[in-house]
């Protein structure tokens, strides 16, 4: 359902403003901040701060605070990287939070968190100012998440992609990826467990850096996965839901 909702937002967006002039944009020749070089410092918090507004499962999460003052405070807070839903539909998040987020954090690594199935998106997110881009194993073909992954990291952007269970993450593995997430929540269900995580480590190869995300709201629990072997913590309700998200992360 959702990958027919993004054909049609594609198509659109692509009637109005063609692949060639997204080129153009500013951004497209920035140099890219590495989330996954953050990630491999030793000193590193290994969070990923997400700005995320509203979920399917959760309904409005925050529709009051500014993703530039947020992502800042995030950054400012030790974040490793930011990650900002670019979903309309089902998040409540556009094209400029991400421009919003680049413009007052330029040197911090940004994910553009979206459901990304045609090289166009990865033009935009070049163009918003991302550095990364997600491929979401459950909406994605092998072929697809090798050809996309292929297609970022040819304009300097690292990949990202998400599974949720062995058998999506041994389809999907190929050498066009900086990052493996493990999502604790299930998609169809919307039950999060923390054990997809360190069940799954194992499987990862190390050349990845080992991302867990989702429902992670304990310093326990990163500890926990952090002796597992991950390096980031993609962590979105747990701050958004308080009134100064970036004050959360620094707590
Ligand atoms: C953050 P949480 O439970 O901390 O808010 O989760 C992030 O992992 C979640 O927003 C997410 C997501 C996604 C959103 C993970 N994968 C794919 C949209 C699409």
């Amino acid at each position: 359902k959702i990958v027919l909702h993004k054909r049609k937002e594609i198509s659109q967006a692509k009637a109005n403003i063609a692949a060639r002039e997204l080129e153009l944009f500013p951004a497209f020749s920035r140099t890219g901040n590495s989330l996954s070089g953050q990630l491999r410092k030793e000193n590193s918090t290994g969070i990923i701060a997400e700005f995320k507004r509203k979920s399917p499962s959760k309904g409005t999460i925050n529709d009051r605070v500014q993703v530039e003052e947020v992502t800042l405070a995030y950054a400012q807070a030790g974040a490793a990287g930011l990650s900002v839903l670019t979903d309309e539909e089902f998040f409540g998040g556009d094209a400029d939070d991400l421009k919003l987020a680049r413009k007052s954090n330029p040197q911090t690594p940004i994910l553009r968190k979206d459901f990304i199935v045609d090289e166009y998106q990865i033009l935009e997110a070049k163009a918003w100012g991302a550095d990364v881009i997600l491929l979401i194993a459950a909406c994605l073909s092998p072929e697809e998440i090798k050809h996309l992954g292929q297609f970022a990291q040819s304009l300097n952007l690292e990949v990202l992609l998400e599974v949720h269970d062995q058998e999506e993450l041994e389809r999907s593995l190929n050498p066009y990826l900086n990052l493996v997430g493990v999502n604790n929540r299930d998609l169809k269900t919307f039950q999060v467990s923390v054990d997809t995580s360190l069940q799954l480590v194992e499987q990862i190869p190390n050349e990845f850096v080992k991302v867990s995300e989702s429902g992670l709201s304990s310093v326990e629990t990163i500890h926990q996965l952090y002796a597992a072997g991950y390096r980031g913590f993609l962590i979105g309700e747990n701050f958004m839901k308080t009134p100064v998200p970036g004050n959360a992360l620094a707590d």
